[in-house]
């Protein structure tokens, strides 16, 4: 088995208009082009249209430097997409053995479609398009807008069930288009993360505090929009909606003033795009029963991601050096996939020690990613799902 060169994972970011999605998308590219993170990090991350990526960037710097905030981009549904490029692949890597890349394909659905209708068949057509384009990915992230939650503050319950109804009634008018035959989808993103935008303006709280509002409140139009999620879907038992959650600050937003540099959670949006997917998908296809159809699916990309992730330099590496000229069969792909999703923080933390001590940074980048999982859930920033 060769593996791809580029191991691409999609996320969609679900979102009324003014909840955050421009502003999050021009800080997480921002952030990236700062000489601070340049310096730092093991990769770098490219916009593949150079265009979008000079746009995003524009946006950023105007509100670093001049607390400007982006125009409004309205009915724009172009995907954009990042290259998550190694700066320096350290020590040799046979061909065969990983990816060169990662790619981040980021999909911002023009919230105005959720609150309006059509004007024409022609809009009708693109809606559709770009809801199949959405609804490939592998995660999803449905905004709450803290703004809202402010303006609500103690009945939160009115913005709340309105914007989960809205989800649900959007997915549902467009079902019948997006599910040829009725037939429901394998490929779907089975991960629905419920995401705080804004959190800046609301520091008291936690995502505990913010996951507790939310059951509290809303937890039957939660459950109504599962079950129209689930309603898409092969196997909707491997689904998770509404399970997870995360606060998401772009820059704290003052008067005169927009500080880029005091975010929260954005930086754990290439790691729960990379890395949710692989450590759940893997359990699900272990703990569930489902067709093979299905279990492929889920497993699709993540044996590479694995052996990257292990790594040529510890306890594994010398199996895969071995077998990496043979190439890969699947009883192998299987064991390094059942291997790297065990792994404790011990493991992880020590894996990326040793990672980088012998320049494997393709290993270190990986351990890194799951590292700041878990160090977004002790700061109480990201909460994920148990099962
Ligand atoms: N306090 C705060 N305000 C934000 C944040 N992100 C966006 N905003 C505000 O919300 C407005 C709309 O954001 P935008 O990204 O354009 O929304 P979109 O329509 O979802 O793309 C911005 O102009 C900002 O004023 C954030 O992280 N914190
Ligand atoms: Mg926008």
């Amino acid at each position: 088995m060769k593996f791809n060169r580029s191991v691409d994972q999609h996320i969609a970011v679900f979102g009324e208009s003014g909840s955050g999605k421009t502003v999050l998308v021009s800080s997480f590219y921002g952030a990236t082009q700062e000489p601070d993170f340049l310096s730092s990090s093991l990769f770098d991350v490219t916009a593949d249209d150079t265009g979008q990526g000079h746009r995003l960037h524009k946006n950023y710097l105007g509100m670093r430097d001049s607390a400007r905030r982006p125009d409004t981009t309205r009915f724009s549904s172009t995907p954009y997409a990042f290259t998550v490029k190694l700066r320096d692949t350290g020590a040799k890597v046979s061909k065969q053995e990983s990816f060169d890349a990662l790619r981040l394909v980021w999909h911002d659905y023009p919230g105005e479609w959720f609150e309006q209708d059509v004007s024409g068949p022609e809009e009708a057509e693109r809606r559709i398009a770009t809801f199949r384009s959405l609804l490939s990915s592998d995660v999803a992230l449905l905004l709450v807008d803290g703004q809202r939650m402010l303006d609500n503050a103690g009945e939160e319950e009115r913005y709340l069930r309105s914007l989960l109804a809205s989800y649900r009634t959007g997915l549902l008018k467009l079902k019948g288009d997006l599910l040829e035959g009725g037939k429901p989808l394998v490929k779907f993103p089975r991960i629905w993360i419920i995401a705080l935008s804004k959190a800046d303006l609301l520091p008291e709280g936690d995502v505990f505090a913010f996951r507790d509002l939310i059951i509290e409140k809303a937890s039957d139009d939660l459950t109504a929009l599962r079950d129209v999620l689930a309603g898409f879907v092969q196997s909707p038992e491997a689904l998770s909606a509404g399970e997870d959650f995360v606060m998401l600050s772009s820059a704290k937003f003052e008067p005169n003033r927009i500080q880029v540099a005091e975010r929260i959670g954005v930086d754990l949006i290439l790691p729960l795009a990379a890395m949710l997917p692989f450590e759940r998908h893997i359990k699900w296809v272990d703990r569930m029963h489902m067709p093979a159809k299905v279990a492929a699916e889920l497993l699709d990309g993540l044996g590479p991601l694995a052996v990257a992730l292990l790594g040529r330099t510890g306890k594994f590496g010398r199996v895969i050096s071995l077998l990496a000229p043979l190439g890969f069969k699947g009883d192998e792909l299987n064991a390094a996939m059942r291997t790297a999703v065990k792994a404790t923080s011990d493991q992880l933390r020590s894996m990326n020690a040793d990672a980088l001590a012998k320049r494997d940074y393709q290993s270190a980048t990986l351990s890194r990613f799951r590292l700041d999982l878990e160090a977004g859930e002790e700061k109480r920033v990201l909460l994920r799902s148990k099962r």
